[in-house]
């Protein structure tokens, strides 16, 4: 039984996709008491009319057998709010942050993509997480939403890291590491990592495109797994 178990970037797309495959076996066998949802564990995320898309169901059931912190990627802003009743439920904005105790250490998490500052990223997901989009997916029932935001989303694709995202997540991670915090967990670039800085542990859970890789506390001991 794990204090903490930490994962991002699963990607689940439907109930024929790899990823969702993999992520509902590593679910049905998980045992741990809490599960951390770092963001972009859905391809796309939204519910059209109050109802999450039917092709997630099955992970959604299995994930309400945990006790949940769930933060906003850029994949799935909504499903914090969709899970209500969780740390971050109330806001979807890039760059959401929880602090909380992992195991025995002062942690904050967030999705990571806070450090891409670049304009087209920024005003790309404002659009995508404002009411007049919102009430566009609405509008558009459950199969045009989910069309939609995979046209936006793009395929799932290799995911390679980007160099300059990961090194200005290092950079954060130190700055805030420096002010305390012991496990920094930041995922989004698809760069898994266990990374010892002077004072406290940085941790990429990775991604489930690519690597399938989780994160783990154990009291003070911070791993990183492979499926
Ligand atoms: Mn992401």
């Amino acid at each position: 039984m794990f204090d903490a178990v930490v994962v991002s970037d699963v990607h689940c797309d439907g109930p024929d996709s790899p990823t969702q495959v993999a992520f509902l076996g590593f679910l049905s066998a998980l045992r741990t008491r809490k599960l951390v949802l770092a963001g972009d564990i859905f391809h796309t995320f939204w519910c059209p009319g109050g109802a999450p898309f039917p092709a997630y169901k099955p992970v959604l059931d299995a994930l309400a057998d945990f006790d949940l912190v769930v933060l906003p990627g850029n994949h799935d802003w909504a499903l914090p709010g969709a899970l209500r009743g969780t740390p971050a439920a109330d806001s979807s904005a890039i760059g959401t942050r929880v602090r909380l105790r992992l195991g025995e250490l002062d942690t904050e998490v967030s999705h990571g993509d806070e450090v891409d500052d670049s304009p087209r990223y920024r005003a790309l997901h404002r659009l995508l997480r404002g009411a007049a989009f919102g009430w566009s997916l609405d509008r558009l029932g459950a199969d045009g939403a989910w069309s939609l935001l995979h046209r936006l989303a793009g395929g799932l694709g290799d995911g390679q890291p980007s160099p300059l995202l990961v090194s200005r997540q290092h950079a954060l991670a130190a700055e805030r590491v420096s002010q305390g915090r012991q496990l920094l967990v930041m995922g989004h670039t698809h760069q898994p990592e266990r990374r010892e800085l002077p004072g406290g542990v940085f941790l990429n859970p990775g991604d489930w495109v690519r690597h399938q890789t989780w994160g783990a506390v154990e009291g003070d001991r911070v791993t990183l797994h492979r499926l």
